[in-house]
């Protein structure tokens, strides 16, 4: 089943020609419209014209989280500000966010991609969908919400939080399909059990799941539980949110919608291109972005391309499920943090050391995050009272930066292991589910 068939199955030859065209015009326009872009392809003594096709796009310049950092907040954008419809953000490095932006046709792009990615996993207009995303800045929640619209499917905005009633809505309301992340989805199977509800007796059909790492395993597991088909699905908020990429019945590799981003496999070491089958960072060019066009952007995801062509009929290229990162950023329960936010927030606190750990751990399906911070020796010898008022302030904090609850632990002064080399300051200690 495909939502738009003529893009999703066209012949390679035609889809290269076409990535060919908005690759150049692609080009054309960040230079034009986006002084960041035009100030690096001047560093290079690349003009707009010089990039003629796709074996052009080596010469193009990477672009990097960081930019988007060095450039907060909108720094990247291509549109002056009246053209912004929408306006989404992901977790930065330093505790200030990524923010993204889109323009009135962004929206629109989006929502086809989305739909492209609801219908592949079998999502119709006669489905009741149940969208167990955060809807605020997260691009999880509206990315879904748009696309299942679009499908004409019956559009439930569940949010996160409240397992209670997320089962009660998804029995009462008759949901056929769900989206969340993957830990989630395990977890509120595992909560309808102690609850006495079999989620299998639902007649759910579906759930996409995504923003998240997880294995084939944790794909049984959730298909056995609720009896659906679990489907795999990418993205990221600088390309847009969930919508790059996507599984299709066959379950083997996800389908990068090539007509709106351009796939490359790179070692992230040296930046050279690989080849199909060559584990490596995968590096997208946008084709169609008005707001925030990005050239060759660095995703820190390491994946491979699939060599052979799909069954199902679909001719974008595939890659493998997302293998890790070539970065430090941790994904704990599907918000990005990377381990300098931590450190941001401690330098705010005179009361602790610069040595402390951050753990990752499960509580049954899902990720707990625990921070173990070394006290000055003054503090360690003082109140009961003032420690635990640490504790909090501190954890208060922690959740302001990082979205997400950390649980502290202060310790002795000198308790935490020091290295000989760099500091063993994480510990990830999830394992597969
Ligand atoms: O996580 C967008 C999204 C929402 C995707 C809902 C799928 C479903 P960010 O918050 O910007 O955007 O995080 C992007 O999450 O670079 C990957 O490291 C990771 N990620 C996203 N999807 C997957 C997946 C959303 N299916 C970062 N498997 C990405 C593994 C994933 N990792």
């Amino acid at each position: 089943m495909y939502w738009d068939k003529k893009t999703e199955t066209m012949g390679a030859k035609a889809l290269e020609r076409l990535q060919e065209k908005r690759l150049k015009a692609a080009v054309e326009y960040a230079y034009r419209n986006s002084p960041h872009y035009k100030r690096l392809l001047d560093e290079k003594g690349l003009g707009p014209g010089d990039i003629k096709g796709l074996s052009g796009l080596e010469k193009l310049p990477f672009t990097y989280k960081k930019d988007l950092r060095d450039n907060y907040p909108l720094g990247l954008l291509a549109v002056p500000r009246r053209d912004i419809l929408r306006y989404h953000a992901s977790s930065g490095v330093t505790g200030k966010p990524t923010v993204v932006a889109y323009t009135r046709k962004d929206i629109e792009n989006w929502a086809e991609l989305m739909a492209r990615v609801l219908t592949a996993a079998g999502v119709t207009r006669d489905d009741t969908v149940q969208l167990i995303y955060n809807y605020a800045f997260f691009t999880g929640g509206l990315g879904f919400h748009y696309g299942a619209e679009r499908i004409g499917a019956g559009v439930i905005p569940s949010g996160v939080g409240n397992s209670r009633k997320q089962l009660m809505t998804m029995k009462d309301l008759e949901v056929t399909a769900f989206s969340s992340t993957p830990s989630y989805a395990l977890y509120l199977a595992e909560y309808a059990r102690k609850e006495g509800l079999d989620v299998w007796d639902f007649g759910l059909k579906c759930g996409i799941f995504g923003a998240e790492p997880w294995s084939e395993r944790m794909r049984r597991k959730i298909e056995d539980a609720y009896g659906i088909n679990a489907f795999d699905n990418y993205g990221l908020s600088e390309l847009c949110g969930p919508g790059v990429a996507v599984e299709c019945s066959e379950k083997d590799g996800l389908h990068v919608w090539s007509d709106h981003f351009l796939l490359e496999v790179i070692d992230p070491e040296t930046g050279e291109s690989l080849g199909p089958g060559e584990k490596g960072e995968l590096v997208f060019t946008t084709l169609q972005k008005e707001a925030m066009p990005l050239l060759r952007y660095r995703t820190g995801d390491i994946s491979f391309i699939y060599e052979d062509d799909c069954p199902c009929g679909r001719t974008h290229p595939r890659i493998g499920r997302i293998m890790g990162r070539s970065d430090d950023m941790l994904i704990i329960r599907g918000i990005n943090v990377f381990p300098s936010q931590v450190e941001q927030v401690l330098l705010k606190f005179p009361e602790v050391q610069e040595h402390y750990q951050i753990v990752v751990d499960r509580a049954g399906a899902l990720d707990v995050l625990k921070v173990n911070i070394e006290v000055t020796e003054e503090l360690f010898g003082s109140d009961v009272k003032d420690i635990v008022d640490l504790k909090k302030r501190l954890e208060a904090e922690l959740k302001s930066s990082l979205d997400i609850k950390a649980e502290v632990s202060l310790v002795e002064p000198g308790s935490i292991p020091r290295s000989q080399g760099k500091a063993q300051r994480i510990l990830d200690l999830r394992g597969e589910v």
